[in-house]
Order: structure tokens, then sequence, then C-alpha cells
């Protein structure tokens, strides 16, 4: 019995020996009670199982497919959605719910970050592509909003795109492999090519921006190849430091799997920052870059960084032994990714490498700058590294200064950028957000997860734009 009808008893029952209500009476339900009407539950949630897209793939169809839910009036704590499931249908992936299956139906149920959906909003960028082998669709056979069953609505339902129409993004062709010759980063065919793209900020703080639909918005309206992923090991929700490292590694797949659908690189950032020193945590690090490196090995598209900012760490004595291990750890599992060193004071003393490069000949070791703080003194020290032959790559960089915040040097950021093109460098901004400093690329007011209009970026984030449109 529900809550609401034990109330009701109890209520009747003491008016009862009040001497309030008839004794052959029984109470009627008070029609205003908010918990009964099922009006309210009714009108209130709208939810749909949308196929978005649908491509031919031998003799199947595969299809992608949406789960929105909206409830105008409840803040949703937990939802989980019930799909009837054509027979013969196969998961091919799923991005931000976990999806168990029982025969004939799916059950959809959010990931940590997406369990609580406010008032009004909609769940958003819930999704998962599936073959099935006739022309039969899922559709959301029931809905439970905070352990209950509700009604819903149905949205319009919209009609996949007939089978043998242009494929989806989804249907990109596997990246092609990098590696390093003659100091510059090419493609399989030898050519020099220029990664540039954004840096998320501390996973663990902004897993929301770790979405396809964002991806796609930076690879289609910003022109960026690339995204790095930027995994905190000692700050508070660090992976060292207490985060939660499943849904830490989770989040890294997930970026994995967006950027190998959507044809773009990804770079596994192990980001080290107060921790100084990489030997500070290395056998954390030796035990996580065993693990995604195994994971990886067959990704084209993956690279991986291994230390953010050493602080206090002379290259030869400190970086480059922890750089021997770790690369040669990467090495037994995968043979050629490419792998990113950072070098010396938050990544500053690149001159340190020349004549003490690693043997290793996918390595790569970089410089970052903050264009505010950052100007000749270390544009001149990236030039002599970059003739002396050693491959650089800009992980990390903004028009602001180094705090994160502070005024953009617009001077100082067209100087980085016309070294940046003159090299063929490549390079990803710092970060992609929106907290309230002035490095985040979205403005403070901005709660757009994707699909960013110029008037959501920040200064920051328009400038870069405007540079990846230019490359
Ligand atoms: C900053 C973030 C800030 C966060 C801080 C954590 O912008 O929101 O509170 O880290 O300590 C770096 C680092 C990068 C910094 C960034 C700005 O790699 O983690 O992010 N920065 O200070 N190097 C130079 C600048």
């Amino acid at each position: 019995m529900k809550h609401a009808n034990w109330i009701r008893l109890i209520l009747s029952g003491f008016c009862l020996l009040a001497g309030c209500a008839r004794p052959t009476e029984t109470v009627p339900a008070p029609t205003t009670e908010p918990i009964e009407s099922p009006a309210v539950e009714t009108v209130a949630v709208t939810a749909s199982v949308k196929g978005v897209n649908s491509w031919p793939d031998n003799d199947k169809t595969v299809t992608q497919y949406e789960l929105t839910i909206q409830d105008d009036v409840t803040d949703i704590q937990n939802w989980k959605a019930v799909l009837s499931v054509p027979d013969g249908t196969e998961l091919q992936q799923n991005w931000n719910t976990e999806i168990e299956k029982e025969d004939g139906t799916w059950i959809l149920t959010p990931e940590d970050y997406n369990r609580a959906i406010s008032a009004g909003e909609p769940l958003k960028d819930v999704g998962w592509i599936a073959s099935c082998d006739t022309n039969e669709t899922i559709t959301l056979l029931s809905l439970e909003l905070n352990g209950e069953e509700v009604s819903f609505q149905k949205e319009q339902k919209s009609t996949p795109a007939p089978a043998g129409a242009e494929p989806s993004p989804a249907a990109v062709e596997p990246i092609g492999s990098l590696h390093v010759a003659n100091g510059k980063l090419c493609n399989e065919a030898g050519e020099p090519v220029q990664l540039r793209g954004v840096s998320t900020h501390g996973l663990a703080w902004f897993p929301e921006y770790v979405n396809r639909d964002a991806f796609l918005t930076l690879r289609d309206d910003w022109n960026a190849n690339t995204i790095r992923l930027a995994l905190y090991t000692a700050e508070s929700g660090g992976y060292c430091t207490g985060g939660n490292q499943q849904e830490l590694l989770d989040l890294i797949d997930k970026g994995v799997t967006y950027a190998e659908e959507l044809g773009m690189y990804v770079i596994i950032d192990w980001h080290i920052l107060s921790d100084k020193n990489p030997s500070m945590h290395q056998g954390e690090a030796v035990a996580f870059f065993t693990e995604v490196s195994k994971k990886y090995k067959d990704k084209t598209h993956v690279l991986y960084e291994i230390c953010n900012e050493p602080q206090e760490s002379p290259f030869l004595s400190v970086i480059k032994p922890y750089a021997e291990d770790i690369v040669q750890v990467i090495r037994r599992n995968d043979k050629d990714a490419v792998i990113l060193v950072g070098t010396n004071t938050w990544c500053q003393d690149i001159d340190e490498v020349i004549g003490n490069e690693l043997s290793d000949d996918n390595v790569m070791y970089t410089v970052h700058f903050y264009a505010g703080t950052h100007k000749d003194a270390l544009r001149n020290k990236l030039r002599k590294a970059l003739d002396a032959n050693v491959p650089v790559y800009i992980s990390e960089c903004s028009i602001v200064e180094a705090s994160g915040n502070g005024a953009a040097d617009y001077e100082s950021a067209e100087e980085w950028l016309k070294l940046i093109n003159e090299y063929g460098l490549s390079y990803n901004a710092w970060s992609l957000c929106n907290k309230n400093e002035t490095s985040a690329l979205l403005k403070p007011s901005c709660d757009k997860l994707s699909g960013w209009s110029e008037a959501d970026l920040s200064e920051t984030g328009i400038w870069f734009r405007n540079a990846f449109r230019k490359s």
C-alpha cells in the first residue's frame, strides 16, 4: 500500500474515534493530494526513445538511438527506463547509461553523474547504437522515476534516416595512426600533421563535458581534431588521492569511444600538478598506464601524456628515468602510440631535452604556455628546441595568465599562434568548462553541454575557435 493510503487509513480511524465521520462511509481520497494525482504525473513527464540516425551494415540495419526524459514538476533523483527490444537486436555501444539485458527488454539506468535531473531540465546525451536484422525499432516500454513507475507523454518519434543514407559520424573509418619523424608529428603517409583541440578541465570535476555531442560540436563547429582528457592525480578527487578510479576510468573510456566514433584523436593525460615530481605516484602511474595501454593498444587515435607538469624535477635526473619506465610499461602493450612527456617547471624547460631525448621513436615533449604570463623568453627556448629537432607538442595553453585567470593578452597570444603555425605545432586549449575563470572556454552563465553558439563562449573560447577555424 502506498504511503498516502496508510495516512488516510490512520486519519479516518482517528476521525472515527473523534466522531467526525459517519461509520459506514469510506473517506474519499482528497483529489488535491499530489502523490495520488495521476493528472500531475501524466502531464508533467515527457520521455521518448528516438532513432536519430540509421545506416545499413551488410544485411543489418544499424540505428543510433537517444533517450530523453523530462519532468517539469518534480526533481528526479533516480531513473530507470525499460525498453522493448526486437528479437535479434545487438547492442554495439552505449554512452552515459548502464544497460542490462533481460529477454526482450533492456533496462537503462543512469551513471552516477546523470542520476539526478532538476525539474524542467531534460536528461541529455544518453544514447546507444544497436544493429538489427529487421526494420523493427526499439521502443520505450515503461519508466520509473524516484523508484515509482510513472506515466509519461511520448514526444514525436523522429524517423531514422532511410537505410542507404549518408552514414552517421559514428560510421567514420578508424583514424590513421601517428608517428614522429624528424621532430614532427606525422600521419601514416609520413606527412606532418597538426592536431588542434581542447583539454577538458579535471575529469572528476567536470565529467559532463565528456559527451559525444560536445566532441561533435568541437569537431564540426570549432574545426578541432583532438580532445585531451585531464586526469588529475593528486588534487581533491584525484586518481591517487581518493578519487573514484573506476568512474574516472569509465569516463576516459567514454572519451576514447566518442573520439573514435567521430574520427578525432584523444590524449589520455596523467595530470600531475601539486604532486610536482612524477615519481611521487610512479607506482599508480605504472598500474594506470598498464591498464589503459592494454585496453587501447589497437586504437590508433589514442596518445598518452605521462606527466602533465613536473616541477622541481630536472629532466635528466628525474623526468627521464620516470619516462623511460612508463614508456616501457606502455610499449609492452602498445608498440607505437605517440607518448607525450612533460618538461620541468610547468613544461617550460624544453631546452633541457636537447641532446637528452629518450631512445623511443614515438615520444614528444610538451611545452605549455599561458600567453598573459609566458612571452618571448619561453618562445625563444621553444624555438631553440625546435631548431634542434626536439619533437614538441603544446598539450596545454591559454591566452590568459598562468593562474588560469586574469586578462587575455591578445598580442602575446598572436605571437604564440604565429610560432605554432610556422612550425606546424599541435596544441590543446585549457579548458572545456564553464568555471568562473577566464581560461574556461565557456562563459560561467552557459550551462549547455554541447551545441554552443558564439554567445556561449568566453573571450578565450572565441579566440581558440577562431584560431582552429583558420587552420
Ligand atoms: C587549474 C584550473 C583551476 C584549478 C586548478 C587546480 O584552471 O580551475 O582549480 O588548476 O589546481 C596549469 C595546469 C592546470 C591549471 C592551469 C591554470 O596544468 O591544471 O588548471 N595551469 O592554472 N598549468 C599552468 C596553468
